[in-house]
């Protein structure tokens, strides 16, 4: 098994400055989610990433039209930067006839084969052997494109894992899973659902590479993603990366998270992936002040042209339910 790649992927000022806009544009998008649930807008259950942003912008960073992403719940964000138009993304929250379901979904299950993302289904780790089916095709059809599979610890505990990373491993198939490990699955915290560290390690036993690295650190999620990517696209079969993260809010918006202490939510705050990208890159002189107020106008913008766009968008009626149809 060769080991992944140490080459350093390089990215151009404009580059890291994309970066920069999306983790941005994926915290205000949760972000005003959250208030927007408060005000009784929403229909859809919310299950904010907040915190988590790094782990979406550093693998979905680059990703073809072509390659597949299984997202999550929580992965909203997935969507944005696999090519969704964030007012689509808004009225699907919403429940509108302008998402992406037309209002007939509870908001989290939709797919968009067009832009390659496979809707999830509620059963926890149920998406991981249709990711790995859908990179057998991949594998079937010689082509060079990945499937990319988020999971997050708790469901790695399922049978569905273990028989997705077993295909995965005895076929070489092209695909990168992905464990967002923000330490709980709904209340129960990661010691009290398996006996070791790191989820990395089950990588092993289905004969690929696994590795624990900081999720909150989306340029090492970046460069660890390039290489399992590069990996999958040139036949040399899947990997595991876990990282390690936190989510901020409590599972979803209705959840006050009571489980776990202040000082917890403190410590991982002071982790925040955003200023940590923000320093780095003024340090190296990428982003200066001008530069940071342009983004953040074009964030607040975008999102207020999806919500506006979301608030004014037709309510379905009760004869689209049995529109679109497959026979
Ligand atoms: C098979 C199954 N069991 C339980 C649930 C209920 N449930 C939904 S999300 C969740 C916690 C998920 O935790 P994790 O997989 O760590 O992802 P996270 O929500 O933390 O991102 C649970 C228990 C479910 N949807 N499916």
């Amino acid at each position: 098994m060769p080991p992944i790649k140490r080459t350093k992927f390089k990215l151009v000022p404009e580059q890291l400055l994309e970066m920069f806009y999306w983790l941005k544009l994926i915290r205000a998008f949760d972000e005003r989610l959250s208030v927007l649930v408060k005000q009784g807008k929403v229909r859809s259950g919310v299950y904010t990433g907040i915190g988590q942003e790094a782990i979406i912008v550093g693998t979905c960073y680059g990703l073809r039209r072509d390659d597949y992403i299984c997202p999550l719940h929580r992965d909203l964000g997935a969507f944005l930067m696999k090519g969704v138009e964030p007012g689509m993304m808004m009225s699907q929250m919403f429940g509108k006839t302008a998402g992406l379901s037309k209002g007939r979904d509870s908001a989290l299950h939709s797919g968009v084969p067009d832009l390659g993302i496979f809707g999830n289904t509620s059963m926890l780790g149920a998406n991981l052997p249709v990711a790995a089916g859908l990179a057998f095709t991949y594998k079937m059809e010689k082509t060079d494109n990945v499937v990319i599979a988020y999971f997050g610890e708790g469901a790695s505990n399922v049978g569905d894992f273990h028989e997705a990373l077993n295909f995965a491993g005895v076929h070489q198939l092209p695909i990168v899973f992905v464990c967002e490990n923000n330490q709980y699955a709904y209340s129960v915290p990661l010691e009290k659902s398996m006996a070791i560290d790191d989820v990395a390690v089950r990588a092993e036993s289905y004969g690929f590479d696994g590795v624990a690295i900081n999720g909150n650190d989306v340029l090492a999620v970046y460069q660890t993603a390039q290489g399992a990517l590069a990996r999958a696209r040139t036949g040399g079969g899947p990997t595991l990366i876990e990282c390690k993260t936190y989510r901020w809010h409590g599972h979803s918006e209705h959840d006050k998270a009571f489980y776990r202490t202040d000082e917890e939510l403190a410590m991982w705050k002071s982790r925040d992936p955003i200023p940590t990208f923000t320093t780095y890159l003024r340090e190296r002189h990428v982003l200066d002040e001008q530069k940071l107020n342009d983004i953040e106008g074009r964030v607040r913008s975008t999102i207020d042209g999806a919500v506006e766009l979301a608030m004014h968008a037709a309510d379905p009626v009760p004869e689209d339910a049995v529109t679109d149809l497959y026979a």
